[in-house]
C-alpha cells in the first residue's frame, strides 16, 4: 500500500473558548495525525492548550457516536441499536406532527448552547428551524448574558480595550479570571505588560493558577464584587482622583453615581467583600493613579444574584479615572462585538409567531418535571451543542426531566454523554475536521476559517447539515433550509461592515485568518473621545435604556433569543447579597472551569481525563480541621437539592468558607453518579436572567 504524503489543512478550534485558535491538521491515508498551534497567527502563537493539542484523539477516538440510534433500554441506561438516517428522520417527523397536532408546536423545545461556537454550526445553527416550526423559544443565558446586560448599560455594545493592546498597560485587574486555564493566548501579553513594569492583580476567591503568578490577590468572597466596585468608586470620588474633564465631556450620571458609592463606605465594603479596609483602599488608590489602566472581566464574575451589576459598576471605572485616554485603557469584557455578525439573518428572529413562550434553559429541570406547569408541557426535546445533564442548574431534576417515559428525546452527539444516555433517537455528530466552519472570536480581533481535514467519519453529520434534513422532513420548502455551509459563513457577516471592508470569505479562506480592520493594538483609543455605543453617546453612569424601562437591549436579545429576564430596574449599579452561603449550610460552593476540561467536553478522554483527575473539592485547612478531613479524603457535598462525592484537596489556595469544585465532570464517570450542578439553584441573577452558579450553599462531610 502506497502512503501518501501528509497533507496539512487550515482548522480552527470549535470550542466555546475566548482564544479561538488556527490550527494545521496533519492528514495522512484519510486520517488526522495531529493538530499544532498556527506559528504564525498573532494570538495563537504556535502553541495549543491541554484540552486540544491531542484534538486527532477526540477525532478519532473509539467512543466515537458514528451512526444514529435507537434507543432499546430503559431511560438513563444507554442501551441504543443501530437504525438508518432515513428511519431516524422519519421517526422524528412523525414525533413532531403528532406532538402539534395534540399539544401545539410550543410542546417542542430546543435545548442547545455553544458545544460548537463557529458561525454556520455554533449557537443559532437550528433558530431558523425550531422559530419556523413555532417551539418554544429557548433563552440560552449560560453564559456571559448578566455580564453583557450590565456592560452593555453602562457603555453600550462597544468591544472595548484589544486584549493585544494590553502589552501597554502599566496595571491590570483580572477579575474572576483565571487567563492561564481558561484564554490561555491572552497570558503572553499579559506576561509581556509584567516584563515592562506593570502590576497585574487578581480578585479571585480562588488563589488559582493565575492569580498565583499575579503580583497582588485580592481573594474576595464569591457574588460580592458589586460591592467591592462601588467601594472602589467610593474612594475614587472621596480622595479627588476623578478626571473631571473627562467625566465632564464624555458621562452622564455622576452624581448619582458617586451618591450610590457613598452608601459603600469601606467598613460596609469590607465586612460584604471580606477584604480589608486598607487592602481595598491601597487598591482602589494604585488602580486610579497607574495608568494606563486596564481590567479584564471573567465570565465567572456574573454567577450570583447581582454579578451582572457588578459589571456594570466595574465598567464605570475606566471613565471616571480617564483610563479611556491612554492606548491599552480601559476595559475588556466580551470582544466578540468587533465582529460584524448579522445574527438577524443566522437566527432568524423573524420566523417567530408572536407570542410565541420563551423558557430561561437555566429552568429546564423545572420545565421538565412538571414544576413550572408549563401549558403545553414540553413533550418533546431536541439537544444539539448542549450537555445540559451536566452544565446545567438543579441536575437532579433535569435528569428526573429526561427521565420521563412520555418525554420524546432527540439528542445530536459526538459521544455518549450523561445527556445522551436519556435519548429516544442519539444522532451522531461530526467533529470540526470533518466539516467548513468560518468563526468569530471572543478573545481577540481575527476571524478564522476551518476548512474540513477529512471526510465525516462513519454516518456523522454536521449541526448544519442536520437542520437541512429536519427542514427536509418537516416539509419547510424555502430554500433558505437548504442553504450550504459555504453560503451560511458568507452570509453571516456584513462583508461590507469597516471592520471587514475589503475583506471577503476567500481572503479568509485562503489565509486561514483575518485581523477585522480597526486600529493596530498599538493605537487603539478606542473612547479617548467617548462615542461610546449608548443612547446618549456617552459612558452611562446611568443607565437611560434601563431608567426608560426600555426592557431587552438589543443586541442582547439576538445573542440570546427572547430573553424577557429584562435590565435591572434600577438604572443605577447596586449590590445584591448572595442568597446561599452565608446561611443554613456553612460553606460556599463555587464551579470553575477545570484546566483539562473544556465545560463538559472531554471528561471522557483518556488524556485530559488523567490531567484532571477524579472531581476534587479545594477546601481551606481551617474548614477541613472543624470537619476533620484529611487531603485526598473522599468526602460528601451536599444541600437541599442534591449530593455529590469528591477527593478532598485541603489548601489555604481557596478562601475560608468556600470550597471550589470544577466544572465538567461527568455522573456516570464519578462515584456518587453527580457533579457539581447537582448542588446548584436555577435561580437567575437580577439582570441578563444569568446562572447564580457561584451562590450554592453546601455542606462538606468525610465518608468513612
Ligand atoms: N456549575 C457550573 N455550571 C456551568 C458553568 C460553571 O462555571 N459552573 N459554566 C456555564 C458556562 S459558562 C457554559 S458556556 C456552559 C457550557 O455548557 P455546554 O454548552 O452544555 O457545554 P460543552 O461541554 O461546551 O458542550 C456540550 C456538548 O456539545 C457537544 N458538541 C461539540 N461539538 C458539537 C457539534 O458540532 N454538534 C453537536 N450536536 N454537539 C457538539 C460536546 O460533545 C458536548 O457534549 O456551562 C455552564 N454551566
Ligand atoms: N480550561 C478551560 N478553559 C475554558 C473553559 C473550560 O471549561 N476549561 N470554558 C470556557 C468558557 S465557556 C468560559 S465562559 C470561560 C470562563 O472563563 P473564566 O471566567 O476565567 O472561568 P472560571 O474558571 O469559571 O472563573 C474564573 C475565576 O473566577 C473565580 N470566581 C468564581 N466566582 C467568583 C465571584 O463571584 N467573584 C470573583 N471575583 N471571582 C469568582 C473562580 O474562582 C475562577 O478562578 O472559559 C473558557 N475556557
Ligand atoms: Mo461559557
Amino acid at each position: 500500500m502506497t502512503t501518501a504524503q501528509p497533507t496539512i489543512v487550515r482548522s480552527a478550534c470549535p470550542h466555546d473558548c475566548p482564544d479561538t485558535c488556527a490550527m494545521l491538521t496533519e492528514v495522512r491515508d484519510g486520517r488526522v495525525v495531529g493538530v499544532k498551534g498556527d506559528p504564525d497567527h498573532p494570538f495563537t502563537q504556535g502553541h495549543l492548550c491541554a484540552k486540544v493539542k491531542n484534538y486527532q484523539a477526540r477525532v478519532h477516538s473509539p467512543d466515537r457516536l458514528l451512526y444514529p440510534m435507537r434507543r432499546t433500554g430503559p431511560k438513563g441506561v444507554g442501551q441504543f441499536a443501530r437504525i438508518t438516517w432515513q428511519a431516524a428522520l422519519a421517526e422524528i417527523g412523525q414525533r413532531f406532527r403528532a406532538t402539534i397536532a395534540e399539544h401545539g408546536a410550543e410542546a417542542i423545545l430546543p435545548c442547545s448552547y455553544m458545544g460548537q461556537e463557529g458561525l454556520v454550526h455554533g449557537i443559532h445553527c437550528g433558530d431558523p428551524f425550531f422559530n419556523r416550526l413555532g417551539a418554544t423559544v429557548a433563552e440560552r443565558t449560560f453564559c456571559n448574558s448578566g455580564a453583557n446586560a450590565g456592560y452593555v448599560m453602562t457603555l453600550g455594545p462597544t468591544p472595548g480595550v484589544d486584549p493585544e493592546a494590553f502589552v501597554h498597560a502599566r496595571f491590570i485587574v483580572l477579575w474572576a479570571a483565571n487567563t492561564i486555564s481558561t484564554a490561555l493566548h491572552h497570558w503572553p501579553f499579559i506576561a509581556e505588560a509584567k516584563a515592562r513594569g506593570a502590576t497585574v492583580v487578581a480578585i479571585d476567591p480562588l488563589r488559582s493558577r493565575t492569580a498565583a503568578k499575579c503580583d497582588w490577590h485580592l481573594p474576595i468572597r464569591p457574588g460580592t464584587d458589586a460591592a467591592l466596585a462601588l467601594g472602589m468608586i467610593q474612594v475614587i470620588v472621596a480622595e479627588g482622583l476623578v478626571d473631571h474633564a473627562y467625566v465632564a465631556a464624555h458621562t452622564q450620571g455622576f452624581a448619582a453615581l458617586a451618591a450610590r458609592a457613598a452608601e459603600y463606605p469601606l467598613e460596609r465594603v469590607a465586612a460584604i467583600t471580606g477584604i480589608a479596609v486598607a487592602e481595598i483602599r491601597r487598591f482602589a488608590r494604585a488602580y486610579a493613579t497607574t495608568q494606563p489602566s486596564v481590567i479584564r472581566v471573567g465570565v465567572a464574575i456574573e454567577r450570583s444574584p447581582s454579578g451582572g451589576q457588578a459589571v456594570q459598576a466595574i465598567a464605570a471605572l475606566p471613565a471616571l479615572i480617564g483610563a479611556w485616554r491612554h492606548v491599552g485603557g480601559g476595559i475588556l469584557q466580551n470582544p466578540n462585538r468587533a465582529f460584524p455578525i448579522r445574527r438577524e439573518h443566522l437566527a432568524r428572529p423573524d420566523f417567530i409567531r408572536p407570542g410565541t413562550r420563551a423558557l430561561n434553559l437555566m429552568r429546564l429541570g423545572r420545565a421538565l418535571t412538571g414544576e413550572l406547569g408549563l401549558v403545553p408541557p414540553v413533550k418533546a426535546l431536541v439537544i444539539y451543542n448542549c450537555n445540559p445533564a451536566v452544565t446545567l442548574p438543579e441536575q437532579e431534576r433535569v435528569v428526573a426531566g429526561l427521565a420521563r417515559a412520555d418525554l420524546f428525546t432527540v439528542v445530536h452527539e459526538q459521544f455518549i454523554t450523561d445527556t445522551a444516555d436519556y435519548a429516544d433517537i442519539l444522532l451522531p455528530a461530526t467533529t470540526q475536521l470533518e466539516q467548513f466552519d468560518l468563526m468569530f472570536s471572543w478573545g481577540h480581533y481575527y476571524l478564522t476559517a476551518n476548512e474540513p481535514a477529512i471526510a465525516p467519519l462513519g454516518e456523522a453529520v454536521s449541526n448544519a447539515e442536520l437542520f437541512r434534513r429536519l427542514a427536509r422532513e418537516l416539509g419547510f420548502n424555502d430554500p433558505f433550509f437548504q442553504r450550504s455551509d459555504q453560503v451560511i459563513a458568507e452570509e453571516a457577516m456584513d462583508w461590507s461592515a469597516p471592520a471587514l471592508a475589503g475583506s471577503s470569505l476567500g481572503e479568509a479562506r485562503a489565509r486561514g485568518y483575518i485581523r477585522l480592520k480597526l486600529p493596530a493594538p498599538d493605537a487603539g483609543r478606542p473612547h479617548a473621545e467617548g462615542n461610546f455605543p449608548t443612547p446618549s453617546g456617552k459612558c452611562e453612569f446611568v443607565s437611560s435604556a434601563a431608567a426608560a424601562g426600555s426592557g431587552v437591549l438589543p443586541n442582547f436579545r439576538q445573542m440570546y433569543r427572547g430573553n424577557q429576564a429584562g435590565l435591572a430596574v434600577d438604572p443605577l449599579p447596586d449590590f445584591v447579597p448572595p442568597a446561599e452561603g452565608h446561611g443554613r449550610y456553612g460553606l460556599s460552593l463555587i464551579s470553575p472551569k477545570a484546566h483539562a476540561l473544556l465545560n463538559s467536553s472531554y471528561a471522557n478522554l483518556p488524556v485530559q481525563r488523567h490531567l484532571a483527575g477524579q472531581q476534587p473539592i479545594m477546601i481551606h485547612p481551617k474548614d477541613a480541621a472543624a470537619r476533620g478531613i484529611r487531603g485526598g479524603a473522599r468526602v460528601r457535598i451536599f444541600n437541599d437539592r442534591g449530593s455529590m462525592s469528591a477527593l478532598a484537596q485541603v489548601s489555604d489556595a481557596v478562601r475560608e468558607g468556600v470550597v471550589a469544585a470544577p466544572l465538567g465532570y461527568w455522573r456516570k464517570l464519578e462515584a456518587g453518579g453527580a457533579t457539581v450542578n447537582a448542588l446548584s439553584s436555577d435561580a437567575v441573577g437580577v439582570i441578563g436572567g444569568a446562572p447564580t452558579f457561584s451562590d450554592t450553599g453546601v455542606e462538606v462531610a468525610p465518608v468513612n
